[in-house]
């Protein structure tokens, strides 16, 4: 599929100063509303639970309660469709804009907030998830298939924080049964709030502070997040992240017994 949206020089300019990029629209609201049945169905049937690819993010996701704050790694491999739209044309296109032509849309996550319900998701960097021992090219695009609100929980990013290394983080509440990090120690304050529209989308570095409030509202608040990345390489400084080797998550049990 051919792209339909670029990204302009004014913004490619901006996400490399800032780290983070907002723009209003990254597909159509036809498309939206076509995503938002697709999205819907995988977190009813509960798809990639059995395989530690569906879990609460910001609780202890015991077998049986409800999610906090549900989310679902690679929801494309479960709904292949999701591949074969314009948003998804058009993220691959944005990403070589953004990290050149070895750059391209990799693979994808949901988070989803209940209605009055849906936990907040705590400041973090990325990369703070992934192996400490490559450096990476890397960044995501987050796209609501509703409104984005302050009150629903739109993405805030610290401005030039990708410029930063990796912070200490720690698991949410000091416990390693909750798969979803928290940043220590790291200035928030000069914090910028991103509302979009529904189709609309954010652009963030994998080290860029970044933070969504709780849902206040009555309306569930649904994110699709396509990670895009052009080859990193091994580190020459090895580093650790002590928050992930600690980590006992009911996910990672069920994704070893799949
Ligand atoms: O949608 C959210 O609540 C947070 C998304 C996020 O942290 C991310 O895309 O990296």
């Amino acid at each position: 599929m051919e792209p339909t949206i670029l990204l302009t020089d004014d913004q490619i300019a901006f996400y490399h100063e800032h780290g983070y990029l907002a723009i209003e629209a990254i597909t159509t609201q036809d498309e939206v509303d076509r995503l938002v049945g697709v999205y819907d169905r995988l977190f009813a049937e509960k798809a990639g639970r059995d395989k530690g690819d569906q879990f609460d993010l910001a609780g202890t996701d015991e077998e049986g309660k409800e999610a906090s704050l549900p989310q679902i790694l690679g929801p494309s491999n479960y709904a292949p469709e999701m591949r074969l739209t314009q948003a998804w044309a058009n993220a691959d296109a944005m990403v070589k804009q953004l990290l050149g032509p070895e750059g391209g849309v990799g693979g994808d996550h949901a988070i989803y907030k209940p209605p009055f319900h849906g936990a907040e998701t705590p400041w973090h960097q990325d990369e703070a998830y992934w192996d400490p021992m490559w450096d990476y090219n890397s960044l995501s695009i987050w796209i609501p298939l509703q409104p984005a609100t302050v009150e629903n929980g739109c993405m805030w990013f610290v401005p030039g924080s990708h410029r930063t290394e990796v912070f200490p983080h720690h698991s949410i509440n000091h416990d390693p049964r909750i798969h979803g990090l928290e940043i220590e120690g790291a200035d928030v304050s000069g914090a910028v709030a991103c509302p979009l529209p529904a189709g609309g989308a954010t652009f963030h570095h994998s080290r860029t502070l970044h933070y969504a409030g709780a849902n206040h509202s009555p309306m569930p608040r649904r994110a699709w997040i396509i990670g895009g990345g052009a080859p990193g390489k091994r580190r020459e400084t090895p580093r650790s992240f002590p928050w992930n080797e600690r980590k006992e998550t009911a996910r990672a049990e069920r994704a070893k017994s799949s």
